[in-house]
C-alpha cells in the first residue's frame, strides 16, 4: 500500500475589511472558494491591516473584521477544514513586510497601477502605506508558501511582484519561498455598480444603492435592484461596451441562477427591462437570504466566533513562524536565546 501523503497545494485570499461585503465580493471570491476548498488547503484572512491604507472609524473596523469572518463561514467556508484569520493577529505579517520592503525596488513599487489609482482616489491621504501595500501582500502570500492566489485581473500585477519578490530572495540566499502563480477562476464575474455600472462594485462606494450588500433584507435587494441604472432600449444582450447596465443584471442573474448568458437572453429578450428586473430581484433575494441568515446566527454566537478566530489564528501563525524564522536566518538576523 501506498502511504505516502500526497500533500495539498496551497491557497491564499483575503478580502480588506473596509466595508461590508457585497454580491461582488460573493461573486468574484467566496463562491469559487467554497469550489476550491476541497481540493486545495486554504488560508482566508481578513486583511485589516491592508483596510487601515484608507481612513476607518475604528469602532467600524473592529466590527467589520470579524463580519467577514462570519461571513465567509456563511457563504460556506468550512472552518473545520480552512484556515480563517484576522491578518493582524498574525504578527509574522508586518514582520515579513518589513523584510520584504528592503528588497523592493522604489520604482518597482511606484510602478504598480492600483497605487496610482487609489492615491487619486484617496488624494487627501496618499501614505507610504498605501505605497507598500503591494509588499504587505507579498508577505502575506509568501508566508504561507502559497502555490496559487485567487485574484482579479486588477492584481495580478501584484502576483508579479509577488514572484518577482520571491524569485530574488532564493536567489539571493537558497531556496525559501513557493513562487506563486495568480489563479483566474473561470466563473470570475466581475459585478458592476449598480448606479455606474462602469464603475466596480465596492464596498467603499458612499452610495449604498449601488452596491447589494450579503445582509441586505430581501425588500432592500428588490428595491435597489428596481432602481438599478439601465441602458436605452430594450434588448437583453450581454454586450458590456454598448449595454454596460442591463449586462451587469445579466451577471447578477446569472451568479444567482447558474444560467448562461445566452439562456438569459433567450429567455428575456423581447420581453422588456421591467420584468427581467422584476425576476433578477427575485432571484438575488433568493440567493442571499439563506446567507444573511446563516450570517446572523453566526454572528448571535460570540463564544463560538471568538473561538474560530482564535483556533485560525494559531493554525496560521504555526505555518508563518515556520516561514519567517527561515528569513530572519538567511538575512542575518540573531535568534533569540
Ligand atoms: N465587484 C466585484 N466583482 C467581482 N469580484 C469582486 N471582488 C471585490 N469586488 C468585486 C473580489 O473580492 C476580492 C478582494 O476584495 P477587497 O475588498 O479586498 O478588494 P477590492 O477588490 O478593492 O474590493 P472593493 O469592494 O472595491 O474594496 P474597497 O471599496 O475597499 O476598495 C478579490 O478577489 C476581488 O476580485
Amino acid at each position: 500500500m501506498n502511504t505516502e501523503k500526497i500533500s495539498k497545494k496551497i491557497i491564499l485570499s483575503g478580502i480588506q475589511a473596509s466595508g461590508d461585503l457585497t454580491i461582488g465580493h460573493y461573486a468574484g471570491a467566496m463562491k469559487n472558494w467554497v469550489q476550491l476548498q476541497d481540493d486545495y488547503e486554504c488560508y482566508f484572512m481578513v486583511a485589516d491591516m491592508h483596510a487601515i491604507t484608507t481612513r476607518q472609524v475604528p469602532a467600524d473596523l473592529r466590527r467589520r473584521s470579524v463580519d467577514v469572518v462570519a461571513m465567509y463561514a456563511a457563504c460556506g467556508i468550512n472552518t473545520d477544514q480552512s484556515t480563517l484569520f484576522i491578518q493582524s493577529h498574525v504578527p509574522e505579517h508586518a514582520q515579513l513586510a518589513w523584510v520584504l520592503n528592503c528588497f523592493t525596488g522604489f520604482g518597482e513599487a511606484q510602478r504598480m497601477t492600483q497605487f496610482k489609482d487609489k492615491s487619486q482616489q484617496h488624494s487627501e491621504n496618499v501614505n507610504v502605506g498605501l505605497f507598500s501595500y503591494p509588499v504587505l501582500m507579498a508577505a502575506d502570500i509568501l508566508l504561507y508558501q502559497a502555490d496559487l492566489v485567487p485574484v482579479g485581473e486588477d492584481q495580478k500585477q501584484h502576483i508579479e511582484l509577488t514572484r518577482n519578490l520571491a524569485e530574488r530572495f532564493n536567489h539571493l540566499y537558497s531556496p525559501t519561498f513557493a513562487v506563486p502563480d495568480p489563479f483566474i477562476p473561470k466563473e470570475g464575474a466581475r459585478i458592476m455598480s449598480l448606479q455606474e455600472p462602469r464603475k466596480k462594485m465596492s464596498k467603499s462606494d458612499p452610495n449604498q444603492n449601488s452596491c447589494i450588500f450579503l445582509h441586505d433584507a430581501d425588500a432592500v435587494i428588490k428595491n435597489k435592484i428596481k432602481r438599478a441604472v439601465t441602458d436605452s432600449g430594450t434588448d437583453i444582450i450581454y454586450d458590456t461596451e454598448q449595454r454596460p447596465g442591463i449586462s451587469n443584471l445579466m451577471s447578477l442573474y446569472h451568479v444567482a441562477t447558474g444560467k448562461s448568458m445566452q439562456e438569459i437572453s433567450d429567455e428575456f429578450n423581447g420581453r422588456g427591462y421591467a420584468p427581467f428586473k422584476e425576476a433578477v430581484a427575485e432571484a438575488v433575494a433568493e440567493l442571499i437570504s439563506p446567507i444573511r441568515n446563516r450570517f446572523e446566527e453566526i454572528r448571535s454566537n460570540p463564544d463560538e466566533l471568538s473561538a474560530l478566530l482564535k483556533s485560525g489564528a494559531d493554525k496560521a501563525r504555526r505555518q508563518a513562524f515556520k516561514t519567517l524564522r527561515k528569513v530572519y536566518k538567511k538575512v542575518g538576523f540573531v535568534e533569540p536565546s
